[in-house]
Order: C-alpha cells, then sequence, then structure tokens
C-alpha cells in the first residue's frame, strides 16, 4: 500500500490527538481550523495546520519532563518523506574540514558512548505575540517550549571521529527536509566550532527514553543545551565543518538580533547578530488563567530556567510588580533543564488577582516587566502573568 505524505502525516497528527485541516478553502474545514486552533482542551494548541505548528498548553508544564505527545512542534517545512528517514535508507555525512569523509548509519551512532541531558528546547519565537507594536510571524504564546531528556552521542565524538582541521570555526547542520517550492532556501543552519566541541552539544536519537518522534526529527536530531531551538537542526542527514557561518537565509536573515536595540516598530536594518543563548524566564503553570480559585492555600507553580547559567530565584507578585516575594524552587536540579517552583498563597479576600512571576539566574540577570522590541519578536522573556477569580 503505497501511503501519501498528507495521509501518514494526519496519521501522525492523530496520534497527538490533533486533526488535520486538510483543504483550507472549504469555510467548514476553516472554521474547524479556528475552533481547534483556540481550544485549549486539546492536548496541543494548534499555530498553523500546514506545516504543523502547535504549542503546549502551560498546564502540562506542572510536569518535570514534558511528554513526547505533548511537546511543541515547530518546522519550516514539515518532516521529510518518510522514505528519506527510514532506518535502512538514513545516513549522517560528515565533511568539509576534516580528514576525509565520514558515513555513519545509525548503528554505529549506537555503538558509540552515548550521553543523556535534560534541556529544554525553546522556539525564538515563544511569545512572539506578546510584543508590542505586533509582529508578524507565528503567534506564539507561552507553550513553545518544553523539557525533555535527550539521548544520543557527543557531537565531538562524531567530529573527533572525522578530525578537524585547521581553519574550521563553524558547524554546520543540514536535515533531510525540503520546502514545497524548490527556490524557498532549505533550512541550513551552522553553530560555532566551541559550541559544536562543547561536551554538552549532542545528536540526540531519543526523547524521554523513546526513539525520536518524526515531529521532533527522528531518527537524529542536534540538541544544543542553553541555546535556542532554532539550532536543533531535526533529521541530520549533513554535518560540514567549515571557515565561515552557513551563508544561507536561515543563518545571514532569519534567526538574528539588532546588535543594538531598536525603537519599537522599527524595520530590520543595520548590524545584527545570530540568535544564539536562551534569556533568563518563568512561567505560571497552576492556576492557569482565567482558573477561579476557592479562598484558602492555593499552590502557585511554575518553572523556570535560564541559558547557560542556573535559576537561583524565581518570585512572585500580586500587586503588579511592587512587591515580590520568593517562590521555592523545588525538584530536580540539572543544568540546562527547567526548575520547577511553588509559591503556597493564601488569598482572603475574593476578587480578581493577577499573579505574576519573574526569575533570575545566576549572573544576576532578572526578567524584565517587558522584553526589548526586535523585528522578529524573539526572545520574549517579560514576566508571565495569569489572571484567577477568588471565590470565598
Ligand atoms: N530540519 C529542521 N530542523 C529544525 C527546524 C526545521 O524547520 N527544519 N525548525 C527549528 C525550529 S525553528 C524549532 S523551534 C525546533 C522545534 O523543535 P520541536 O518541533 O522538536 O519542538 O526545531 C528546529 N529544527
Ligand atoms: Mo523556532
Amino acid at each position: 500500500m503505497i501511503i501519501s505524505r498528507r495521509s501518514l502525516f494526519s496519521r501522525i497528527l492523530q496520534g497527538l490527538g490533533v486533526s488535520l485541516i486538510v483543504n483550507q478553502h472549504l469555510p467548514v474545514a476553516q472554521a474547524a481550523g479556528e475552533e481547534s486552533a483556540r481550544d485549549e482542551s486539546g492536548p496541543l494548541i494548534v499555530r498553523v495546520t500546514r506545516p504543523f505548528d502547535a504549542e503546549t498548553p502551560v498546564r502540562e508544564f506542572t510536569s518535570f519532563l514534558t511528554p513526547n505527545h505533548r511537546f511543541f512542534v515547530r518546522s519550516h517545512f514539515g518532516p521529510p518523506p518518510p522514505e528519506a528517514v527510514s532506518e535502512a535508507n538514513w545516513k549522517l555525512r560528515v565533511g568539509g574540514l576534516v580528514e576525509g569523509s565520514h558515513e555513519f548509519t545509525l548503528t554505529d551512532l549506537r555503538q558509540m558512548e552515548a550521553v543523556t541531558i535534560t534541556a529544554v528546547v525553546q522556539c525564538s519565537g515563544n511569545g512572539r505575540a506578546f510584543h508590542r507594536p505586533k509582529v508578524p510571524g507565528v503567534q506564539w504564546e507561552r507553550g513553545a517550549v518544553g523539557n525533555a531528556q535527550w539521548t544520543g552521542v557527543r557531537l565531538r565524538d562524531v567530529l573527533g571521529t572525522a578530525a578537524v582541521q585547521a581553519g574550521a570555526r563553524h558547524v554546520q547542520f543540514q536535515g533531510a527536509d525540503r520546502p514545497v517550492v524548490a527556490s524557498v532556501p532549505l533550512f541550513t543552519r551552522s553553530i560555532p566550532l566551541k559550541k559544536a566541541l562543547h561536551p554538552d552539544t549532542i545528536l540526540a536519537y531519543e526523547m524521554n527514553g523513546r526513539p525520536l518522534p518524526i515531529l521532533h526529527g527522528a531518527p537524529l536530531r542536534v540538541i544544543t543545551p542553553g541555546w535556542m531551538a532554532d539550532s536543533c537542526t531535526k533529521w541530520l542527514t549533513e554535518i560540514t565543518v567549515q571557515a565561515d557561518e552557513s551563508t544561507g537565509y536561515y543563518m545571514q536573515t532569519a534567526y538574528r538580533l539588532p546588535t543594538t536595540p531598536v525603537e519599537p516598530g522599527a524595520s530590520a536594518s543595520g548590524q545584527s547578530t545570530p540568535v544564539e543563548a536562551m534569556v533568563v524566564k518563568s512561567l505560571i503553570a497552576a492556576p492557569q488563567e482565567d482558573e477561579t480559585v476557592k479562598s484558602g492555600p492555593v499552590a502557585i507553580q511554575g518553572m523556570a530556567w535560564s541559558g547557560e547559567a542556573k535559576v537561583v530565584k524565581v518570585e512572585v507578585s500580586l500587586d503588579e510588580g511592587k512587591t515580590w516575594e520568593s517562590a521555592r524552587l523545588i525538584g530536580e536540579d540539572h543544568p540546562y533543564a527547567w526548575r520547577q517552583w511553588q509559591l503556597v498563597w493564601n488569598p482572603r479576600t475574593a476578587g480578581t488577582f493577577t499573579i505574576l512571576c519573574r526569575a533570575t539566574d545566576v549572573r544576576g540577570e532578572t526578567q524584565p516587566a517587558t522584553s526589548p522590541w526586535n523585528p522578529s519578536g524573539f526572545l520574549w522573556n517579560g514576566w508571565d502573568r495569569v489572571s484567577v477569580t477568588v471565590a470565598l
């Protein structure tokens, strides 16, 4: 039986508990698509149906690890055709400034030393919807982020096998995914050699102890702990060691920030630098927006993370940021994972309250009330806020 890409994809989506709206021109289907985009009762909040971009409802973040089927999904062109990433056909090629050229099968990689790293993966555009003035692009709110255990091999070990030559400064990644129209540039990314050789930068074939799901890059993806997810190339097939940054659109035009802050609403011009590390950030997972809580102890909880630094403090405010109270950091503590936190609140009057939170990392970086505006709406890390009603 021949399975079309679309039917395979809708099967994947069915597995995720979401339905694929196949024809955007049918008014009924379109209405249903808008419905599913708004409906927060499903496992994922769909932002774009084709390719499939969906975020995790924040209430899921009360668990330390984000389950694979609840993990946000983002890609520019959707997964490659199944045959391109089937274990029988798939190979990783390593070339460029290395001695000889090298090919690895999955069996080769599984025979190398395996490492497991718990790390946050977050889209640079997470929180884009909160920038003012509004910025075009996928209107991610709070859930284009997740925390998972990634198992694979050190990129350094793969490059070591291939022996990097003098003059190498950057490592380029290419996945097997292709745009529908050939004139659209490929999603080609590179990271500096220093990050590539860091012992915690890995090529992962497992996610939370399970084979990497196709939507998350099977059979192999890059994990750059502490860095934004646009460096975490999925469906990886080619690594090129080179002197310079990749020259393509996704490195030179997309995923860049103004080197010096710009006026809100200004167009992208002047010097820019690639998005790399994550910034300090926290979210309130419970209670939820618009929830009604009973007076008496209410557990306010959430998680906080930073780039290549640990979170040392999370604070909560119930008076629009005039005063802050420290939350308790709880649960597992790993360098690139998020940290869970909790604060017990005792509301004594009925009414509507706004809960704010902000995190501080070990370098003393604290979340600002609102993030610096930038033309692509990247790196939003303003205070998180949730409004709840207290009923006596
Ligand atoms: N090959 C490939 N890798 C990719 C992308 C892509 O379009 N193609 N998108 C990147 C972006 S922008 C994000 S946010 C993450 C999303 O990873 P996830 O779907 O596993 O959450 O994958 C990254 N890796
Ligand atoms: Mo992203």
